[in-house]
């Protein structure tokens, strides 16, 4: 798709063409004057007001087409800078189709390309080029941090962190400038303080945006929670209870789930996908395998991670491709089965890292937890205060709530902070423990200014990269000469991220997404 287009007078519908609606807007640009306007309007439309909503009818060769509602912005004042007239027409598609094909029958207009009007907004300066891929952002994201995220390109709250980006490396640069000039003039010493003085502020500028550019965005835009364990574990069994639905198979057949299910839940403001997965065992059974290997690299791309363990089968746990994977949520299940006394803290010291860790049944069985012990649990277990905590924890049936399809819940464990025996939490079922617990990463992630768009996340990698040979330079003194042709380096990719330099490329890769009418 070619960018470098013609100036010719452009048409196309701003609200969609795929279904009924009330209303459609049609939006003209780029014609000269209203005058331009005259045969499809019988109103004195080169008097009309500009911004002002006025009711009349649309004619194509003297006929009617529909009675609309038309609003002028007169260029420069306008979203692109040119001449635009929104026509708010009756929404059936039928209806909207024919009065763009009547201005382009007219010779008059053209159809404009995907995202043309913004385009013509880039090239009038009325927009940057980080405000269109922040409504490259709003009009195509999928999840609300992608929503936040193109609002804060579009009001320059993002661009802002570049600025300060920006100015920083043109003080680094004024810096090495002064040290190559002006050295005698400000003597060696307070040339060299602030050349160094120039390098660690932009240095830890240009870490923060590294950080923001950490985690991963897939994980972030559409976020898995992905539910992991042997087969047999209880995964399917709780992901249905979190959708309190009978979705996926559950049977006492290890291997039920052989392909990943997945259903999207809504916690506050954001959607999750839920994944159930299949089973993880070593197996020479090639669909079997195949699912495996999808499960494990769901996990890998998962934003919250949950290992479902079967609480007397921990001492097999065996499954290796995961073993160095960090969980957000360790669930010891099947704890009704327990026929011997064992510590849940011993039992994880076996399994993978987690951040939290629960006891909980997943499907309505008796429960055996008078043999279950939380603590002590060694290096895991050293809470601040050391206290010992060796005692059994309460029988289920007095602490726990019967979550939705009678799953038994015993309460959160948290190895790394807890001192004392294991109280459980009353009131509460596992599901929602595990919605709580997505949600809060969810918005501690958020909270972390994260930065999405991949174009800048790929730019601030190359700036961390660039940076790093210099500042490594800076560090062992080498020749001001080279530090200052690499500091040119950083210059260009600086620019490339603030879109001062836009290769064609890069317009090209931000329209092609854009919507036609925008
Ligand atoms: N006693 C008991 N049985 C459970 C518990 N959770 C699940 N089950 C049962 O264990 C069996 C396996 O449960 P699923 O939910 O199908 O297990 P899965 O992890 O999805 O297994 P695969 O699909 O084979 O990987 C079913 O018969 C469940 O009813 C539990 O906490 N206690
Ligand atoms: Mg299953």
């Amino acid at each position: 798709m070619n960018y470098i287009t013609d100036d010719l007078p452009i048409v196309a519908c701003s609200t969609g063409l795929s279904e009924n609606t009330a209303i459609g807007i049609i939006r003209l640009s780029g014609f000269p004057s209203l005058d331009y306007l005259k045969d499809f309007f019988k109103i004195n439309i080169s008097e009309l007001e500009e911004r002002k909503a006025t009711f009349c009818n649309l004619y194509f060769n003297e006929i009617v087409l529909d009675e609309v509602v038309i609003t002028f912005f007169k260029g420069p004042r306008s979203y692109n800078g040119e001449n635009i007239l929104e026509i708010s027409a009756h929404g059936n598609i039928f209806n909207l189709k024919r009065i763009i094909e009547s201005f382009v029958a007219s010779g008059l207009f053209r159809l404009a390309s995907q995202g043309e009007f913004t385009y013509r907004a880039l090239l009038n300066k009325k927009l940057t080029l980080a405000q269109v891929e922040g409504l490259d952002a709003l009009l195509n994201a999928s999840s609300s941090l992608m929503l936040d995220q193109g609002l804060d390109l579009l009001n320059g709250k993002l661009y802002k962190r570049y600025k300060e980006l920006s100015a920083s490396y043109l003080k680094l640069k004024s810096a090495i400038e002064m040290n190559i000039d002006f050295m005698e003039d400000v003597g060696e010493e307070e040339s060299e303080k602030l050349l160094k003085d120039s390098v660690s502020k932009l240095s830890s500028i240009i870490e923060s945006l590294n950080k923001s550019v950490s985690i991963s965005s897939k994980s972030l835009m559409s976020p898995d929670v992905v539910l992991v364990g042997e087969p047999n574990a209880g995964k399917s069994s709780l992901f249905n209870l979190i959708l309190n639905d009978s979705r996926s198979i559950v049977s006492d057949i290890a291997g039920t789930t052989r392909d990943f299910i997945t259903e999207y839940i809504s916690l506050g403001t954001n959607t999750f996908r839920l994944v159930d997965t299949a089973g993880l065992r070593e197996t020479t059974d090639v669909i079997e395998e195949e699912g495996i290997k999808r499960s494990v690299n769901l996990l890998d791309e998962g934003f919250f991670k949950v290992l479902l363990v079967n609480v007397n089968e921990v001492d097999d746990f065996k499954f290796s491709a995961i073993k160095d994977t960090s969980f957000d949520m360790i669930i010891f299940t099947h704890v009704d089965q327990l026929t011997n006394k064992v510590s849940v803290n011993e039992l994880s010291s076996k399994l993978p890292q987690a951040t939290h860790y629960y006891v909980s049944n997943t499907s309505s069985k008796n429960n055996n937890s008078e043999l279950l012990e939380v603590g002590p649990m060694g290096p895991l277990n050293n809470g601040p205060t050391g206290a010992d905590n060796s005692g059994p924890i309460e029988p289920l049936s007095s602490v726990s709530e019967s979550g939705p399809m009678g799953a038994k819940f015993l309460g959160p464990i948290e190895p790394q902070s807890q001192t004392g025996p294991i109280e459980p939490v009353a009131g509460l079922c596992i599901v929602s423990e595990l919605t709580k617990n997505v949600v809060s990463k969810y918005q501690l992630l958020k909270s972390s200014d994260p930065i999405l768009i991949s174009r800048h996340r790929i730019k601030i990698e190359e700036i961390t990269q660039v940076f790093s040979e210099f500042h490594h330079n800076i560090n062992n003194l080498s020749d001001i000469g080279i530090i200052s042709s690499e500091s040119r380096i950083l210059e260009g990719k600086i620019s490339e991220l603030i879109g001062v330099v836009s290769p064609d490329d890069v317009l090209n890769n931000i329209f092609s997404n854009f919507c036609i009418g925008k």
